[in-house]
Parts: structure tokens; C-alpha cells; sequence
């Protein structure tokens, strides 16, 4: 069956679903959008994701033509029509048509476009055993230039970061800032443990403020877990006793080995597992629910 997209006020099946190559969104990137998931009819964090949104389209002038609660409907309403209880539910709102020139005043109505399809898993044994990550050498956009807290259609610093990924042939890639401390992943945040002590870096060293990141920080406070957000360099992942990634897709996965090094006894360690349990709970309780 088709899958069907809302655009505009519409649901569309793909094949009619169209934006205009006049669109800013397609020739500039000048849009935003996020990434959520729906585990057996929850759509999880919803409010915190069409927040994330909203807040987003704010940083960069974007008004979103719709009101909060009509999005969230609008997304509930993306998955109940493609069938999908457990899915992925990607909304984007972009600038709308303009012409050639780059200036958002040509474009007078932002577009929003909600899709959703199945989710392809990071497979079981990352979960069981972790995945090996690497420094990629394409250093994360600074902060003066794009604020990283924008889930901007600009992907482009993460994409290039991702190929290096694919060459290198491991899970993960993490991500320094100019000044070389640790930002993000290419598209997770990154937290490490040492004695005792969550650390994740802060959204000002280049790091998404990713609402699984906020899940964890919370579940780990309520567990009595030290938590800190605080500049993080290369060698505090490799003298790390534990390190993690979070992220929509990836939930949390343990790293067993950084550039070859493996990450304290290269076996996921318990305030991981610890966190990976209680973040699967949470799927189960956290966000809005509806039937098919
Ligand atoms: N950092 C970046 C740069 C991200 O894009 C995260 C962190 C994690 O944030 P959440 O809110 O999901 O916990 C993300 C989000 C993909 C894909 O296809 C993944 C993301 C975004 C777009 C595509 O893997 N992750």
C-alpha cells in the first residue's frame, strides 16, 4: 500500500505527495523538522518533540502556519493512516515557495509535510555487545555560524560526517567541536561514565539537544546517578569506564571501542544497561496514545 503523506491540510498517497522545486526547503535547506517514534500506539515525547519543533522554526524566523495541538493531531493522525502502531513520524515545516534568490521574504506561506514509515532497527547485537565508534575529522558546525540546538533540513555537517562513517566501516561516528572537544555523534549525543559519574557534552559544544539526551538525564537523576553536562575531550572517551550513544532511532546503545581502543572492559557496563532498561520502560509509558 502507498504510504500517505500529509502536506498542506491534505493526505496525499507518496507518489502524488509533491513540493516544489521552488521550495526553500529543497534549495536552500531552510526548513526544520524532527524525528519521532511511536512504540505500540505511544507516540513517544510528543509534546517534547513539537516543542523542539516550534522552538526550531523560532530560532530561525520560521512561523509554523499551524498550532501546536493541530500538529501533534496531524502526526497521530500520519500514523493511524499508514496503519503503523510502531513507527517512525517525520514532520517538516519548510519556508515555502520563493523564487531562485535566497531570501525568505519571497516565500509567503511555509509548507508542513508529515511522513511516516516503518523504522529499520540498529540490529540486536549492538544492544547485547555495542558498537565501535570513531573521531570523524569533520569537525561540528560552530555555534556562531548554526546553533546546533536547530534541527535545521541542513544536514549537510552531519552527512559529510557520516560518510567518513561508512569509509571507516564502524556503528558511529563522534563529532568534535572547532575547539576540539566532543559535540555529538553524526546523528546521536554521546554520553560517558567515569567513576560513577554521568557526563554528556553541553548543547553549547555542538550538541542537539536530543530528547532522548533529556530522557536519560532525568531517568539517571531519579536513579541517584551524578550527572553532569560539561565539555568533554577525545581522551575522556578513551579513559572512560562507560560510554553511550542516544538518539530516536538508536535508544540507547552501549560503544564498546572508540578508534580501536575498547571502552572500559569493551562489555556494555551496568549504569548502561542500567539505562537502556529503564529507557525501554519509558517508551511504554511516556507520550500520547492512539489506536489505529
Ligand atoms: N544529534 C543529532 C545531530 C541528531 O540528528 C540526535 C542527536 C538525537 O536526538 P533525539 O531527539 O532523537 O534523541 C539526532 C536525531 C537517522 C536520523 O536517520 C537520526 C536523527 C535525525 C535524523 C535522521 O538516523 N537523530
Amino acid at each position: 500500500m502507498a504510504r500517505q503523506v500529509y502536506i498542506d491540510g491534505e493526505f496525499l498517497p507518496e507518489e502524488d505527495a509533491k513540493i516544489s522545486i521552488f521550495d526553500h526547503g529543497f534549495l536552500y535547506g531552510d526548513g526544520v523538522f524532527e524525528g519521532i517514534r511511536s512504540y505500540e500506539g505511544l507516540v513517544f515525547c510528543l509534546d517534547e518533540h513539537i516543542d523542539r519543533l516550534y522552538k526550531s522554526a523560532r530560532a530561525i524566523a520560521l512561523e509554523v502556519p499551524i498550532p501546536r495541538d493541530e500538529f501533534a493531531d496531524v502526526i497521530v493522525e500520519t500514523l493511524r493512516r499508514n496503519s503503523l502502531l510502531s513507527g517512525y513520524v517525520r514532520p517538516i515545516v519548510t519556508r515555502g515557495c520563493g523564487d531562485l534568490g535566497l531570501d525568505p521574504r519571497k516565500c509567503p506561506k511555509p509548507s508542513v509535510i508529515v511522513a511516516a514509515d516503518k523504522l529499520t532497527l540498529y540490529p540486536e547485537e549492538f544492544y547485547r555487545d555495542g558498537l565501535e565508534v570513531t573521531f570523524v575529522s569533520t569537525r561540528r558546525n560552530i555555534p556562531d555560524a548554526l546553533p546546533p540546538q536547530v534541527k535545521s533540513l541542513n544536514y549537510l555537517n552531519n552527512i559529510l560526517g557520516r560518510l567518513e562513517v561508512n569509509r571507516m566501516g564502524v556503528g558511529e561516528g563522534i563529532m568534535l567541536n572547532a575547539l576540539g572537544f566532543i559535540a555529538e555523534a553524526t546523528a546521536d549525543n554521546v554520553f560517558i561514565v567515569k567513576e560513577g559519574v554521568l557526563k554528556t557534552p553541553t548543547t553549547s559544544s555542538g550538541a542537539l539537544p536530543g530528547i532522548t539526551r533529556s530522557c536519560v538525564l532525568e531517568l539517571a537523576r531519579e536513579e541517584g546517578i551524578p550527572v553532569e553536562e560539561t565539555e568533554l575531550t577525545p581522551y575522556d572517551l578513551y579513559a572512560a569506564d562507560e560510554c553511550f550513544l542516544t538518539g530516536t532511532g538508536a535508544e540507547v546503545v552501549p560503544v564498546r571501542a572508540v578508534e580501536g581502543r575498547p571502552v572500559g572492559t569493551g562489555r556494555p557496563g551496568p549504569m548502561t544497561r542500567k539505562l537502556i532498561e529503564k529507557f525501554r520502560n519509558l517508551t511504554k509509558s511516556r507520550g500520547r496514545r492512539y489506536e489505529l
